[in-house]
């Protein structure tokens, strides 16, 4: 059992229950050109945590922990993209537009591959998500189960919008859910700001926070 010091108290997991969640650090995020940019957002912000989350991921898969990485995605012929998620607001690009990296959130696409810095290595989880949240219409909570998973670490992007979202999925599911502050960013840094804050209200009623430092020096002590 590791105790990481977290917010609103101390976080405590088996690394066995655990695995680490690394929410869409995909290039249609972070990169200029993909679907982040195309809603008109500065993408440098996210671009920030990228060596965080790597230092994380490597800290994690040294203890041996289970890693699930999601991309979100949709079918080449968008049958899973509700028609209002395309036709909502005035995007530079729509979703199944091709832009420099491809066909915009689309499953397979340039735009649509993990970061080189946090590629997933063999045998790690990768789940294509159509939704925001990572557990509406994807099969992880049964593939969780099937693992004896009961704690998840957070992290990715954007805080208040995917990565909120499926930790409140999470949360409702029953997992004990922390998300590190420190690897997660929004292109609306007050966003972050009181999405953290909402989190650890009211006796972490959606989860506890911690920074990568805490969650690297717990998970390295336990080996
Ligand atoms: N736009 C935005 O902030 N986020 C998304 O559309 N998806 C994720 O958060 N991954």
């Amino acid at each position: 059992m590791i105790e990481l010091a977290a917010q609103p108290f101390p976080f405590k997991l088996d690394v066995v229950n655990a695995a680490l969640v690394i929410i869409d650090m995909q290039r249609d995020f972070v990169e200029p050109g993909g679907f982040g940019e195309s809603l008109g957002n500065d993408v440098s912000l996210l671009q920030a945590v990228i060596p965080v989350a790597r230092e994380v991921l490597l800290a994690w898969r040294g203890a041996g922990g289970l890693v699930v990485h999601t991309r979100e995605s949709h079918l080449p012929d968008l049958s899973d993209c509700p028609p209002g998620k395309r036709l909502r607001g005035n995007p530079a690009l729509r979703i199944g537009d091709r832009g420099p990296m491809g066909r915009i959130l689309v499953r397979d696409e340039e735009g649509n591959q993990i970061v080189p810095e946090l590629a997933p290595a063999r045998g790690e989880m990768v789940i294509d998500k159509p939704g925001k949240g990572a557990f509406y219409a994807t099969g992880l909570h049964e593939m969780l189960i099937e693992r004896g998973i009961t704690h998840l670490l957070f992290m990715g992007v954007t805080t208040e919008v995917c990565v909120q979202t499926s930790m409140r999925e999470a949360n409702d599911r029953g997992y004990d859910c922390l998300l590190i502050e420190d690897a997660t960013a929004s292109y609306f840094p007050e966003f972050k700001a009181a999405t953290l804050a909402m989190i650890t209200a009211q006796g972490a009623i959606v989860g506890w926070t911690a920074t990568a430092d805490a969650v690297i020096e717990a998970v390295s002590s336990s080996l």
